[in-house]
Parts: C-alpha cells; sequence; structure tokens
C-alpha cells in the first residue's frame, strides 16, 4: 500500500507555478489576481478559503477575499459579481459554497463570466470539458487526476467507479477519466443514493473514487484487493479530548480499507491540498488568457 501524499505533490505544483510567476513578473507582467467571495461564517468555509488566501501568498499570486454576511440579498450579491465581471484587474474570481438557504446557488453561478470563472461551474466551463474543449476544470476533479497523474497510475483499460453523482465532484470526475487519453481511458460506472447492491460495483473497481459526504461510508468488504480508493470525503465530527474538540474523517473507513489497496488518499492531507492547487492552476490560465485567448 502508497500512500496519495496529496500535500506532498500540491507543495512541488506551488512551486512550479511560483516559478511561473517569477518568470510573468521578470518579463514585466503583473501577478495572477484571485478574488474570492465568501458569504456568513461557516467554519469549514472559513477554513478552505483561508487556505486559499495562504496558498495565493505563497505562489506569489495577489488575492482578496470579500466577506458578507449571511444577511446579503441576493440581487446584492448578483450585484458584486458584475462588479468583478467587469474589473479588469481581476483575472479570476469565486464565490465559496454552500451559501445561504436564500441565495440560488445556481444563479450566482451563471452570473459569473466564463473567463472568470476558476471555479469552472458555469454551465459553459462544465460544457466545454465534457466534450474536451479548453475549460476551466472545477478544481476537485482537476486534483484527482492530478493526483492519478503524477503518482503514474495506469488508467487504460481500468475499471473506475465513482461514488456520488454531483455537479462539483462525481459527475466531472466521471467524464474527465472516461475521456481519451492518459489519466483517462477507463470504463466508468457512476454510482448513487439510489443504486442497490452498492457493493457488487464497487468490488468490481480498480479506482474507487468515493465523494458521497458520508463519513466512513465505505468498508473494507466493499473494496478489492490491490484498488487504487482516491477518498473525497471531508467530514468534521466531534471529537471529545482533542484540542479542537472535532476531528475530519473521509467517506473512507482508511483504517480497514488501507491494506487492501495499491493506492489511498489519506483524509485530511489527501485530495484537499490538490483541490487548491487546481484553483491556483485554474487561476494561472486566467492570467495568461489560455482557455478563452
Ligand atoms: N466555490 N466552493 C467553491 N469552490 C470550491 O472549490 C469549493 N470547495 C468545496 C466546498 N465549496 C467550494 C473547496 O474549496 C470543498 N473545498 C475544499 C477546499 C480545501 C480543502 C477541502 C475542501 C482542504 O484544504 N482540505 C484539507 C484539510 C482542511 C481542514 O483542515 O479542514 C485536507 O488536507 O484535506
Amino acid at each position: 500500500m502508497e500512500l496519495l501524499d496529496g500535500k506532498r505533490i500540491a507543495d512541488q505544483i506551488k512551486v512550479e507555478i511560483a516559478s511561473e510567476v517569477e518568470t510573468i513578473k521578470r518579463n514585466g507582467g503583473t501577478p495572477p489576481h484571485l478574488v474570492a467571495i465568501l458569504v456568513g461564517h461557516d467554519g469549514a468555509s472559513e477554513t478552505y478559503v483561508g487556505h486559499k488566501e495562504k496558498a495565493c501568498a505563497q505562489v506569489g499570486f495577489k488575492s482578496q477575499v470579500l466577506r458578507f454576511e449571511d444577511s446579503i440579498t441576493e440581487v446584492q450579491l448578483l450585484e458584486k459579481i458584475q462588479k468583478l465581471n467587469n474589473n479588469p484587474d481581476v483575472d479570476g474570481f469565486i464565490v465559496q459554497m454552500p451559501l445561504p438557504k436564500h441565495i440560488d446557488e445556481q444563479k450566482v453561478i451563471e452570473a459569473i463570466d466564463p473567463k472568470k470563472d476558476v471555479d469552472g461551474f458555469h454551465p459553459v466551463n462544465v460544457g466545454r470539458m465534457n466534450i474536451g474543449l479548453p475549460a476551466y476544470v472545477s478544481a476537485t476533479p482537476d486534483g484527482i487526476v492530478e493526483l492519478i497523474r503524477r503518482y503514474n497510475i495506469p488508467t487504460a483499460g481500468k475499471h473506475c467507479v465513482v461514488l456520488g453523482r454531483s455537479n462539483i465532484v462525481g459527475r466531472p470526475i466521471a467524464n474527465l477519466l472516461s475521456q481519451k487519453g492518459y489519466p483517462g481511458d477507463c470504463t466508468v460506472t457512476i454510482c448513487h443514493s439510489r443504486t442497490p447492491n452498492l457493493k457488487e460495483f464497487t468490488t468490481t473497481a480498480d479506482i474507487l473514487i468515493v465523494a458521497l459526504g458520508k463519513a466512513e461510508f465505505v468498508t473494507a468488504e466493499m473494496v478489492k484487493e490491490g484498488a487504487v480508493v482516491i477518498d473525497v470525503g471531508i467530514t468534521r465530527v466531534e471529537a471529545p479530548g482533542t484540542k479542537l474538540g472535532w476531528k475530519l474523517l473521509g467517506d473512507v473507513k482508511f483504517n480497514e480499507v488501507a491494506s487492501k489497496c495499491s493506492y489511498i488518499t489519506p483524509v485530511p492531507g489527501g485530495v484537499g491540498p490538490l483541490t487548491i492547487v487546481s484553483l491556483l492552476k485554474n487561476t494561472l490560465k486566467a492570467a495568461k488568457k489560455e482557455v478563452y485567448g
């Protein structure tokens, strides 16, 4: 069993990005500029946006977090988005999800100019990604692909089973791994909450990607010997007696599954750090106008 060390790969890629930023600056250009909108005070969102801000600083990007209270109206938020769309100083921006219930997330996503949509959530980017055109690919699936690539994990002809059909992870990763080339050429099965006999599918997976958001859902008996297991889940659970009072759990029961795997991601330190780095990659692409010219 080998651990897929997302933290290590993320640090490596950050060094590569930082060197590109240096080149841009040396040639008289301005560093990429990312803006994140954060609504409310959700603990996990605060952490993730904090990681994004820190990563920008590490690679030499300009970054800014625009914070708003839960009470912001949809109209007000859409106005902020228009301003960012029209601000030539901003290369890309994101609106951290989830949003308060009174705001329609899909409306917000569609208000973002696809050229600045470094989250890759806008239907134009999703559509372009789906047919293999240059696009901003959403950060978590892109991070998974990058992890597979950096560890040279073979994918051609492999059976990849994806648990979860969300717009931001399950669907796009299933699409990417079924596309031609490397990492890809997989036979992909998408399973979800209405799939009967889940175990029948998961035990045939050479590559098992779990993105359900259900802590420790995948047990050893669900995994084939020698499988590659990628755990996208990240749930905070109470942990009395620890310093923080809580800890993070993945969707996979790591302790009993790990010994069966050829490769497995830890939580934390697996997919999460790659998600951050993929956002940086998209922002760099935006600054270089690589996707839309
Ligand atoms: N708009 N909303 C938008 N874009 C995104 O790409 C996200 N996502 C998801 C939630 N909402 C979003 C993220 O940023 C999930 N996500 C994310 C980002 C970073 C990490 C996890 C999820 C991360 O840094 N994970 C660390 C541990 C974090 C911790 O200590 O809580 C890890 O090692 O897995």
